[in-house]
């Protein structure tokens, strides 16, 4: 039997944490125990995992001790304030939400793309937006073949991506709208059953919204090639699970779309549906669940030189939070790097 760790889950009462906790089970993580941890509000309540259920404790500062490794997905705020203190405590963090993700002493990573930026970890690493980890997951491969220059995407965001409320949202919304009733708007800025909203957090002074604006910086982070110029439109839409994406790419050298199928055939994580004559292409109904990234729609954009469009689609909260996590942990592990070495680089983060 092999080395086995103490693993705790922040924000396990949640849409990504229980996903997390289902993944850990399924992939038979090497864990000891698992500590599931969320706010005051949940504080003895339960989640289930596996046959059983786990006890949910509240998150403080002194959860980590003796944790190897801490899953977060309670919110930017929450892995602000606790990252630290678990890092100091000598746990690796894997953090889901947007706090670290541009902080230099952060990785950034998915593991079919940069695993070897876990080597530089300091105890925190983080795990990109969803919108962007389907997205390398589908440009690396093709970036090694000819090197992309330039990437225009447009996504199709389900609304699981907004948390459990968002789901609720919808689902009242739509049986509002069958009773003839006025539907309540809570989540969204606008009615999302039978629409779509092109907003999706909130505008900058630039135009852009913040997701718009993670889906460009971190791709840049990710991929490790500042000359890559990406510019984004992200929609919600009226989905439960699964985000789609269309995505318009300019490459350094031709590449036909039978050797951009070829190249994303052999590539790690990625499925491709692409037989347009028997209606086979990648959708939202079908990914939800699954733990690959599916692309299809593979065609030439004769506008531009060297330019090819693809549609890509993965489960948000699997793929897009849950399972990279997950598989961050699996190769800290792999690379033998469940440890912090240096203990004193999030002191100053910690108020210490
Ligand atoms: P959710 O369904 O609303 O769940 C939020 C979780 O955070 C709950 O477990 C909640 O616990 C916990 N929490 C909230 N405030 C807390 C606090 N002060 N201390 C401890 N726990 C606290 O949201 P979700 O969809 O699971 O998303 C959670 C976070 O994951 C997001 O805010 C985001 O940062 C990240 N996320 C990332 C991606 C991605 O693209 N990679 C996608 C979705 C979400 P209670 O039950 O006690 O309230
Ligand atoms: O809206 C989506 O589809 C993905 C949402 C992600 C999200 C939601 C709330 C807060 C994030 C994120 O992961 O970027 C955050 C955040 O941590 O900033």
């Amino acid at each position: 039997m092999g080395t086995h760790y103490v693993v705790a889950v922040a924000g396990a009462t949640g849409a990504v944490g229980r996903e997390m906790l289902k993944t850990l089970e399924q992939r038979n993580f090497p864990a000891s125990k698992i500590k599931a941890l969320a706010s005051s509000r949940s504080a003895g309540s339960t989640v289930p995992f596996g046959d059983g259920e786990l006890l949910v404790e509240e998150l403080t500062e002194k959860s980590f001790e003796g944790v190897d490794i801490a899953l977060f997905s309670a919110g930017g705020g929450t892995s602000q304030k606790f990252a630290p203190h678990a890092a100091l405590a000598g746990c690796v963090v894997v953090d889901n939400s947007s706090a670290w993700r541009m902080d230099d002493r952060c990785p950034l990573v998915v593991p079919e793309v940069n695993p070897d930026d876990l080597d530089w970890h300091n105890g925190i690493i983080a795990n990109p937006n969803c919108s962007t980890i389907q997205m390398v997951v589908a440009l690396k491969p093709l970036h090694d073949a000819a090197q992309i220059k330039r990437v225009v995407v447009s996504t199709y965001q389900a609304v699981s991506g907004t948390g459990h409320k968002a789901i609720t949202e919808l689902e009242t919304q739509v049986r509002q709208l069958f009773n003839l009733q006025e539907p309540e708007v809570k989540v969204y800025p606008h009615r999302i059953a039978f629409n779509c909203l092109p907003q999706i957090d909130v505008f900058l002074d630039n135009g852009y919204t913040k997701e718009e604006m993670k889906m460009v910086n971190e791709t840049v982070k990710i991929m490790g090639d500042p000359s890559i110029k990406v510019t984004a439109t992200t929609v919600r839409v009226p989905v439960f699970y699964g985000h789609s994406e269309a995505i318009n790419l300019e490459f350094g050298r031709k590449l036909t779309a039978d050797e951009a199928r070829a190249v994303l055939s052999r590539a790690p994580g990625v499925t491709v549906l692409d037989n347009p004559a028997e209606g086979i292409y990648p959708m939202a109904l079908n990914a939800a669940g699954e733990d690959d990234t599916f692309v299809g729609r593979i065609r030439e954009d004769d506008t531009i030189e060297n330019g090819l469009n693809l549609w890509c689609v993965a489960d948000n909260i699997r793929k897009g939070a849950a399972l990279n996590a997950v598989q961050i942990a699996e190769k800290l592990i792999e690379k033998n790097l469940v440890t912090v070495s240096d203990r004193t680089v999030f002191e100053a983060d910690a108020g210490l």
